[in-house]
């Protein structure tokens, strides 16, 4: 068994090392570039090595499973600058699919089909208006406090848009982009709504900035940053319109929301509004933005808002000039450590906790103070901090076990720390008994989100972890210059924790669900009359419009329904094809030779493509996906008359 390396440190080698409560600026300008090689560097300090599955406590959770058995959990992440999100067996680590978003991927044919681009967007031309995309984080729609397996979302902080995932067929059904955003990187929806009773269920998206930029980005402001803002955008989440956006001072990084539907917060790491790096660390406490959302959208039903160039959203003030006063107020900033990262609800549904990422703290905030902050019953805002535990270097995300414990990453350390909310909280009042940090494991290298089995929701479960570490040096065979990166698979369901398994991921895979298997409902096969373009044995065939041929063609094991089809130089040819296989499991492709296609039809589903036939020629249409003993056969001419 490949032996854990310790890389880092204990409680007391940290405190033997001084650890400083709030790193100094100097330090950490060393730290964001170097930072990285500070934690490497402790790579290479193994001390003891010990087998993995030591830990005694931990009840048996393996990785195992066997031949024909099914995982307990889909774990759903994001793929970074892949621009995708994966779909992962757990416990397994099995890779189950790609889901390309924002991505060409030929073996789907997404990207390249009309009905994939009409969702991708397109420019006049027909062309895609973007082809890159870099998802961060996936998250689930909700029912009752828990996944209801209908929707996943995720974002593009490229171009600043938001995807929505039907979890039936685990496909991108509709891409809306953000008005008047760059570097849209948080993003959560909510869990119900804030008011009315009956809507138990995610309505909303909240989708943070995190670049400032001039508002509108129209060439105005370019030599004046201090003009420039950040919007805190919300998405109907059925018509994946945008609702409203919100400006605030500062910046947006991760955003969580709590069960009641009441508030949604962002971390801001960059309250300085600097705009070089320098600047941003200049502060020794950052912010956790709230946001009061009923006053919002009350705002924006009385007209009391503005909007930004072209674009039509209503965007209201909340910015801290604006809502000084608690009982009118639609956000207020909760101070914390020094430029925080993650944000995330507790299951209990009482705190977000936030990582603190340049102190090493997190910090808990309890949701009913802030509440009674904006009812202006709190003297001070400040009093929503309940604890600040130090836990360790670099905490970067939050997961909780639904027993009152939080697993925190530590980017610097690589390493997770549990530790015990009610003990921090009593340690803040002065408890000096309590004993908050309880187990810390090693993980490799350098972690970045952590997240477990359920965590995210009111059934965390407590029984798995995933660790998405960033590095992997020599953990893997070298495959040159470019590493995987690695997801290690960590048992939470004892007092120590255990690492019982680790995959390797193709980067850059940021955060992800893990989510129980019975809540994912998938179809087996596509219902053939969702396609209003299906093509059945009436409508097959060729149908010539001036130059524009229509093809409508069908696919059953193991032929297409015509063998020859003719055209003429200059044509402009749609094939859409029909697959007509009812079998579970029996996708047949489509590709055309020198016109760049290349898709997929899965049983009773439509997909169309349209080329110019520019060259004459004899082009074989074949079956790029194996169905048949005579998949290989499976092919038919198209011949292009000059
Ligand atoms: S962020 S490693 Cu894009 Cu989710 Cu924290
Ligand atoms: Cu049809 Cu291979
Ligand atoms: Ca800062």
């Amino acid at each position: 068994m490949t032996e854990v390396k310790k890389n880092r440190l204990d409680e007391d080698l940290l405190k033997a090392n001084g650890r400083r409560n709030f790193l100094g600026k100097s330090a950490l300008l060393g730290l964001t570039g170097a930072g990285v090689s500070l934690g490497l560097a402790g790579c290479k300090d193994e001390i003891a090595a010990k087998p993995a599955a030591a830990a005694a406590s931990a009840p048996a959770l393996g990785r195992e499973v066997a031949p024909g058995q099914l995982d307990d959990y889909y774990h759903f992440s994001s793929g970074g600058h892949s621009g995708e999100a994966r779909i992962l067996g757990v416990p397994s680590g099995r890779t189950l699919r790609r889901i390309p978003i924002f991505n060409i991927d030929p073996m789907v044919g997404w990207g390249i089909t009309n009905e994939s681009k009409a969702i991708m967007g397109t420019k006049p031309d027909g062309s895609l208006k973007y082809t890159t995309g870099d998802t961060h984080h996936v998250h689930g729609s909700y029912k009752d406090g828990t996944y209801d397996g209908r929707w996943l979302f995720t974002n593009d902080k490229i171009h600043s848009r938001l995807a929505r995932i039907r979890m039936d067929t685990m496909e991108c059904d509709k891409i809306t982009e953000l008005p008047n955003v760059m570097g849209f990187h948080g993003i959560f929806t909510d869990k119900r709504d804030p008011v009315d009773e009956k809507i138990n269920y995610t309505t909303r998206v909240f989708c943070g900035q995190e670049f400032h930029t001039p508002l509108p980005n129209d060439g105005r402001d370019l030599e004046d940053p201090s003009k420039w803002g950040c919007l805190f955008s919300c998405v109907d989440a059925e018509t994946m319109e945008v609702r409203w956006q919100c400006r605030i001072d500062g910046n947006m990084e991760l955003v969580a929301t709590s069960y009641d539907g009441k508030l949604a917060g962002s971390t801001n790491y960059n309250t300085e509004n600097a705009m070089d790096l320098a600047g941003m660390m200049t502060a020794e406490r950052d912010a956790c933005t709230f946001f009061h959302i009923e006053r919002i959208e009350k705002m924006v039903k009385d007209g009391k808002f503005t909007t930004i160039g072209s674009s039509k959203v209503p965007v209201v003030d909340g910015r801290k000039a604006a809502n000084a006063d608690p009982k009118a107020a639609v956000t207020c900033y909760v101070q914390l450590g020094k430029n925080p990262h993650g944000v995330n609800a507790s299951p209990d549904g009482k705190y977000f906790v936030t990582a603190d990422k340049l102190s090493p703290t997190a910090s808990v905030i309890e949701l009913a103070l802030v509440l009674k902050w904006f009812a202006g019953e709190l003297k001070d805002l400040k009093e929503v901090v309940v604890a600040q535990p130090e836990i360790g270097l670099g905490p970067l995300h939050t997961a909780f076990d639904g027993k009152g414990n939080a697993y925190t990453s530590l980017f610097l350390d690589s390493q997770v720390v549990k530790w015990n909310i009610a003990q921090a909280i009593a340690q803040f009042k002065g408890d000096k008994a309590a004993k908050v940090v309880l187990d810390r494991i090693d993980v490799n290298f350098q972690p970045g989100h952590g997240y477990s089995s359920m965590g995210e929701t009111k059934e965390s479960d407590g029984k798995y972890f995933n660790s998405g570490n960033k590095f992997s040096k020599d953990r893997f065979l070298p495959v040159g210059p470019l590493h995987p990166e690695t997801e290690q698979l960590i048992n939470i369901s004892g007092e120590k924790m255990a690492t019982i398994a680790e995959h390797t991921a193709y980067p850059e895979p940021h955060d992800g669900i893990i989510v129980r298997r019975d809540v994912v409902k998938t179809r087996q096969i596509y219902n053939m009359d969702d396609f209003p373009n299906a093509v059945k044995a009436e409508n097959a065939g060729i149908e010539r419009k001036g130059n524009k041929v229509h093809v409508r063609l069908m696919s059953q094991a193991p032929a297409f329904s015509m063998p020859i089809i003719k055209v003429k130089k200059g044509d402009e040819v749609t094939i859409t094809l029909t697959n007509h296989d009812k079998v579970e499991d029996l996708t047949h492709g489509c590709a055309v030779p020198t016109y760049n296609i290349c898709f997929i039809v899965n049983p009773q589903e439509t997909k169309s493509v349209t080329f110019k036939a520019d060259r004459v020629g004899a082009y074989w249409i074949y079956c790029t996906h194996f169905c048949h003993a005579l998949h290989l056969e499976m092919r038919s001419r198209l011949l292009i008359e000059a």
